[in-house]
Parts: structure tokens; C-alpha cells; sequence
């Protein structure tokens, strides 16, 4: 192959590689926490986030008030679980006010299956407010 011919291959791979990983936007999540203690994702009858090792994504959370809040104003939470041991993974703890906010998050490293759990008592229902999260290597 000519040195021409080389050079037009690296670039192409080189432009190839920046459109797929340099400029990428995030994927958006877009997640409903709603007012009776439950939450949603457009087009799913059960919520369910999936997502690869180490990817960062935005959660878009819109939240509904449901019967109770914390005294700070948030009215619904979200924190990571293991779903083999239930333990927290740490640094997902995130508390949504009323109203659409943005998370910039990256998945855990480590892939299997994990539970998302609402950490405010939004409602007596409160316990039943989770959703499956997906983590693929
Ligand atoms: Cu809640």
C-alpha cells in the first residue's frame, strides 16, 4: 500500500475513534420518582436501568411529592445497593428535590446486578420504591 494510502487509514481511524469516544454525549436516563412512592421510566412496566461497567450517563430525575419529605426539602432519594449482599456502594446517595434535576454519574466498575432504593420516607409505601440497575461488563 502506498505511504498515501497509510496515512488516509490513520486518519480515518483517528476521526472514527473521536466521533465514538471524544465528543460523545452522555447517555440520558430519564427516571420518574413519583408521588406514590414509585419509580419510572417511560416504556417500561417495571423500571430498569441498564448500563455498561464504567460508563458515565446523566440521570435525568424528575420527582413528585408524596405524602412525607425530609426536613431538607428532598422528597425522594436513591441510593445504590449490591444486589448479591445489599451492601451501598459508596457515593451514590443522591436526594431529589421537586422538579426535573440532572446527575452526572458513572456506573460501577464492577458488573452484576445492583438495586436502586429510595432512602426518604416518601410515603408508607416507601419500602417499595426500588428499581433493578443492570451493570454489563
Ligand atoms: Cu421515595
Amino acid at each position: 500500500m502506498s505511504r498515501f494510502g497509510t496515512v488516509a487509514i490513520l486518519i480515518a481511524g483517528l476521526l472514527l475513534e473521536t466521533a465514538s469516544y471524544g465528543f460523545a454525549q452522555p447517555r440520558i436516563i430519564e427516571l420518574t420518582a413519583d408521588r406514590d412512592s414509585r419509580y419510572r421510566i417511560a416504556g417500561q412496566r417495571i423500571p430498569e436501568i441498564t448500563i455498561r461497567a464504567g460508563e458515565a450517563f446523566i440521570l435525568r430525575v424528575t420527582a413528585r411529592k408524596g405524602k412525607s419529605w425530609n426536613r431538607d426539602g428532598s422528597i425522594h432519594g436513591f441510593a445504590l445497593l449490591r444486589a448479591k449482599d445489599r451492601s451501598k456502594v459508596d457515593g451514590w446517595d443522591l436526594l431529589f428535590k421537586l422538579g426535573t434535576q440532572d446527575f452526572s454519574l458513572v456506573a460501577p466498575l464492577e458488573a452484576g446486578e445492583y438495586e436502586a432504593v429510595c432512602t426518604v420516607i416518601c410515603s408508607e409505601d416507601h419500602e417499595g420504591m426500588h428499581l433493578k440497575f443492570i451493570v454489563l461488563p
